[in-house]
């Protein structure tokens, strides 16, 4: 089923049973040396039958560590390295905007000795030094969420194909609005590698299919709920026109509709992007958001513990074409420029909302 389709279908509640695509602190370790003697990330040869090693310290390093989204991806990763015998442990800093406190972090790891850095990246630049000296001490370094530089990580896990998820929101608001209008973005830092590449294909999308849709203003709440709040008070008070909004990040989303919905626009500015259905269920029963999207943050959480594993046991190195085991979410092969993808996201209405619990 093609994106647009799925979408059409989407926007009138039927067949949303074909929606559903599938997707669907710790200590320091003390065994370093010995747990990256044989697995070399990063080199040629990979034996996709070597036992999987425990003992290894995981470290996850995500945006922001006060954001519900990171507490599920990455408690989905804890669970996994638990039940494989390994450390997990998680760092980061509070802002979506300090850049130089995840660079911070990335050292602190790497004096730990910690075996691997999950880390979703609050900018494609801004780590690569400290990532490609962890890499070069035989730390895996797995981005999730929000890649760096292909050359700054062993390995990116991508929630879903940031094609079909920038086209996809720019169908849905369309859907909503009638393929007519003035519409806003409401996204989340500046540098944030993942929205920006969603947003790339949004623009995309317009100027291939909505001649009558007006993108006015691409608005940064930050991914802080009150300057994401502010922001989208602003786009109303700018542009007041405005048909809808589309917010890519899961802070972005709730602030938007915590504002809708206590204003005169509820349910007349529309309102899309990715969100928690936890967290959005209130704002699509009562009419403040028709529909939106996500993948599991759990399982890509879990799916970079898998990775991160399998890179230092030696079963992969990032090379295209490798594959490997990821418990009972079965087994995932390294794509082109070392992504592997977790899968398609599911898009969330009244319709199908509660039978999610994330
Ligand atoms: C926020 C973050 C994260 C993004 C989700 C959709 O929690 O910006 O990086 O993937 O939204």
């Amino acid at each position: 089923m093609s994106v647009s389709t799925r979408l059409m279908a989407a926007a009138s509640g039927a067949a949303v049973a074909a929606l559903l695509l599938s997707a669907c602190s710790g200590t320091t370790k003390s065994s370093n040396a010995a747990a990256n003697s044989a697995a070399p990330s990063g080199s040629a040869n990979a034996n996709a039958n070597a036992a999987s090693k425990t003992g290894l310290t995981v470290a996850y390093l995500p945006k922001q560590v006060n954001n519900p989204y990171f507490t599920i991806s990455d408690t989905g990763g804890q669970k996994v390295l638990q039940g494989l015998g390994e450390t997990y442990k998680e760092v980061g800093t509070t802002s979506a905007t300090d850049t130089a406190g995840q660079a911070n972090y990335v050292n602190t790891l790497i004096q730990q000795q910690v075996n691997a850095i999950v880390v979703s990246a609050q900018d494609q630049n801004a780590l690569c030094t400290n990532l490609k000296q962890a890499m070069s001490d035989k730390i895996s370094v797995v981005t999730y969420d929000s890649d760096t530089n292909a050359d700054c990580r062993n390995l990116f896990i991508s929630q879903a194909s940031s094609e079909a998820l920038g086209r996809t929101e720019v169908d849905q608001l369309a859907g909503q609005i009638g393929g007519s209008g003035q519409i806003a973005i409401l996204s989340a830092a500046q540098t944030a590698t993942n929205q920006n590449a969603w947003i790339g294909f949004m623009k995309d999308e317009l100027t291939a299919k909505y001649p009558n849709i007006q993108l006015v203003k691409i608005a940064y709440g930050n991914d802080d709920a009150q300057t994401s709040y502010q922001q989208t008070q602003g786009l109303l008070q700018s542009y007041p026109n405005l048909k809808g909004i589309i917010s890519p990040t899961t802070v972005g989303i709730l602030a938007a509709a915590q504002y809708l919905d206590g204003s005169s626009y509820k349910g007349k500015v529309k309102l899309t992007g990715l969100g928690t259905p936890n967290q959005l269920r209130k704002y699509v029963k009562d009419g403040t958001i028709t529909a939106f999207e996500l993948w599991d943050p759990a399982k890509l959480g879990a799916l970079a513990a898998y990775a991160a594993v399998a890179l230092q046991s030696g079963q992969i190195t990032g090379a295209q074409g490798q594959t490997f085991k990821a418990g009972d979410m079965g087994q995932y092969t390294v794509g082109a420029s070392g992504v592997v993808t977790l899968g398609d996201p599911t898009v969330f209405n009244a319709a199908n909302i509660d039978q999610y619990n994330f």
